[in-house]
């Protein structure tokens, strides 16, 4: 599919939002390129979900403009072929037994209907994609109302000129998968020459499945027709007293006479008590001091980690012109993140991170946001003692990182980039969008403590140099206030790009991809690897990936690759390395890969999936979970001061038993 867009911006007001028009296919739209605030009810606005069941077709194999030419998003979509129902959040690959779905390469295609309330008439209406895979187009009655490219990250446009009052109402969504040269991630495409003729499939060098369709939250929603667009805060703390600097921006029409808006603030504790009233006089941009705040630590950094308060901003829009007010309560966690040559500290505390690599991702639903798979895996995270994990390899739900914010887990935040590699400009270009969208969607979360620019690029191609310099200045030109790191994963002597990160993040597998079976070269590999990261960049340095698969269930003895004994042998060796390096006083965080196993594209070195789990697909201990949680809370034992579960030990006798 060819999309050709052509995009320009036009500043309604200054303070105002501004949008961004679109030409695709000769028709002009109009998204909103202002704030993403999550969709919240208030006393000014309304949320309503359109999650549940869909219809859905693929294009034809053969034909993939076929929707366009018939114009599909003119009818329902079930009046122009035989439809299939599938659920929305979820990603379509695992929902049928059709090989054809699972492997489909191209445009797919959803729609449902909706009513929308008759009180909705005095708002605007707006129609929000938590995350689509890989580009999605949205019609709105047949409308094109939006389109946006890059997976993971929220999108939304102003429905209200096209949105029926007492009649129904129809969304349809085209999704195309395909990845190529310049999309974040890149895709490739092979030939193959089969019984029915020659096939293009899609080739990528990424290893998770390339999950696609609708993967989170929809959500219809008002606002006042002058509204919150966007609210950034920034903390800070002085003596006991906490700092929140807020900056508030407006959406909406306002004529060109109004002495514009205003807004004042409240803040509430968790509890919801006000503890700062009417504060800023009005002002869209304020400071507020907190006295004796509570701070947002990390979990067992405090006994009572992740708080957060409430700001409650009411916007005010003047009465002679509007009369009309707009609510939203953003959560605020107060802290302070610093970083040095050789340590990150929150709120002044050197932190020592230990933590996962994830995959946003699970059996049936593959990257479909499901609740209980939140709630599940911060669970075990807590249990194992962990304290951190990375977004590897993309942006991870809203509802995800709401949940990190609340338990005071650290993130790592990583946008989309993976093995990065044919560097182009119109690429760079893609790679700094997929960061400003991240960095405009999770800039308020305290358990963001770092962006990541990318996983596994090719740092030491021609070109990456210049490349990754523009990345990182795009992001500290966005966000000064947090330190920047990447995975690496070339070696240290031909790395081009380290200089460019506050903190170095390599992954390197010794005794799987290096020398596989030999545990016995971890320890020296990978004291002298970190080291030798330290001395060329000055740098704290983190191994940010090691690991080896793991069939759950198999036994070998001694220990012997794939076997349960072998996950568990490597990761005593690195244990051996991590403390080592602990002593050097520049090392600051382990993170095994992965949390739990999960689904790839197929290989011959892949067993249903990526089996570096900890945990299984269905989030069962292996023997290396109950390892790694002595080690995790020993760790918290000694740097945080806290006393370990008393249920980490079987009975053996009275003597070893206390
Ligand atoms: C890596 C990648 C990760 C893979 C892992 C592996 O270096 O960053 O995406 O899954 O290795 O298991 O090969």
């Amino acid at each position: 599919m060819n999309l050709f867009c052509r995009m320009w911006s036009s500043f309604m007001l200054p303070a105002c939002i501004y949008f961004i028009i679109i030409t695709i296919n000769g028709i002009q739209c109009r998204i909103s390129a202002g704030g993403i605030l999550y969709p919240k009810e208030s006393e000014s606005r309304d949320v309503r979900t359109l999650d549940g069941i869909w219809n859905f077709r693929l294009s034809p194999e053969n034909d993939h403009l076929t929707g366009f030419r018939e114009r599909w998003f003119q009818k329902d979509l079930s009046q122009t072929g035989e439809v299939i129902p599938m659920p929305v959040p979820a990603s379509y690959n695992d929902i049928t037994q059709d090989k054809n779905i699972r492997d489909h390469l191209g445009l797919v295609w959803y729609d449902r209907t909706f009513f929308v309330p008759e009180v909705w008439r005095q708002n605007l209406v707006w129609l929000r994609f938590g995350s689509v895979h890989y580009t999605a187009q949205v019609w709105v009655n047949g409308h094109l109302i939006m389109s946006h490219e890059i997976g993971h990250l929220p999108f939304q446009a102003d429905i209200t000129a096209v949105v029926k009052f007492g009649a129904k109402n129809r969304v349809t969504v085209a999704v195309d998968n395909t990845l190529h040269q310049t999309s974040v991630p890149q895709g490739y495409f092979t030939e193959l020459h089969t019984h029915n003729g020659t096939k293009v499939v899609q080739t990528y060098t990424f290893d998770f499945f390339n999950y696609a369709g609708i993967h989170r939250p929809v959500h219809l929603y008002t606002t006042p027709s002058v509204y919150i667009d966007d609210i950034s805060v920034h903390t800070d703390v002085r003596g006991d007293t906490g700092i929140i600097k807020y900056n508030v921006t407006y959406g909406g029409r306002l004529r060109a006479s109004s002495q514009g808006p205003s807004c004042y603030v409240d803040l509430l504790d968790r509890d919801g008590n006000y503890i700062i009233r009417d504060a800023g006089s009005g002002r869209l941009q304020g400071e507020l001091e907190v006295p004796v705040a509570r701070l947002w630590w990390p979990y067992l950094m405090d006994p009572e980690p992740g708080y957060m308060y409430t700001l409650q901003v009411t916007g005010l829009l003047p009465i002679e012109q509007w009369g009309i007010e707009d609510t939203y309560r953003l959560p605020v966690g107060i802290r302070t993140v610093e970083w040095s040559n050789s340590s990150i500290l929150i709120n002044g505390r050197p932190i020592y991170m230990r933590g996962f690599g994830q995959e946003e991702e699970c059996e049936l639903r593959g990257k479909g946001l499901d609740y209980t798979l939140i709630v599940k895996d911060h669970n075990l995270i807590k249990w194992v003692g962990a304290n951190s994990y990375r977004t590897s390899h993309y942006p991870y739900a809203e509802e995800i990182m709401d949940f990190a914010d609340k338990e005071g887990i650290i993130i790592i935040d990583e946008c989309p980039s993976v093995d990065t590699e044919n560097f182009s400009p119109a690429l760079l270009e893609k790679h700094k969008d997929s960061l400003s969208e991240l960095i405009r969607r999770d800039k308020n979360r305290p358990s963001v403590i770092f962006w990541s620019l990318a996983n596994e690029a090719r740092t030491h191609l021609n070109g990456a140099d210049a490349y990754f310099r523009a990345v990182s200045e795009h992001v500290r030109r966005l966000d000064p206030k947090r330190p920047i790191t990447m995975a690496l994963a070339r070696g240290v002597g031909e790395d081009r790009t380290g200089q460019y990160l506050d903190m170095i993040g390599f992954n390197r597998y010794n005794s799987w991809y290096v020398h596989a079976g030999r545990t016995e070269i971890i320890r020296n590999n990978v004291v002298a690897e970190t080291s030798a990261w330290h001395q060329k960049y000055n740098k704290p340095i983190m191994l940010m990936e090691y690991g080896a698969d793991t069939l759950a269930g198999l036994h070998l003895y001694p220990d012997y690759v794939w076997s349960e004994e072998f996950q568990v042998e490597m990761m005593s060796k690195h244990f051996e390395a991590f403390d080592i390096l602990r002593q050097q006083g520049f090392f600051v965080g382990e993170m095994i890969w992965n949390f739990a196993d999960f689904k790839t594209a197929q290989s011959t070195t892949r067993v249903g999936g990526n089996k570096k789990g900890i945990f299984t697909r269905n989030r069962q201990p292996k023997n290396s979970a109950h390892y790694l949680r002595k080690r995790y809370w020993a760790l918290a034992e000694e740097l945080d001061n806290v006393i370990p579960p008393k249920n980490m030990d079987h009975y053996i006798t009275s003597k070893t038993h206390h």
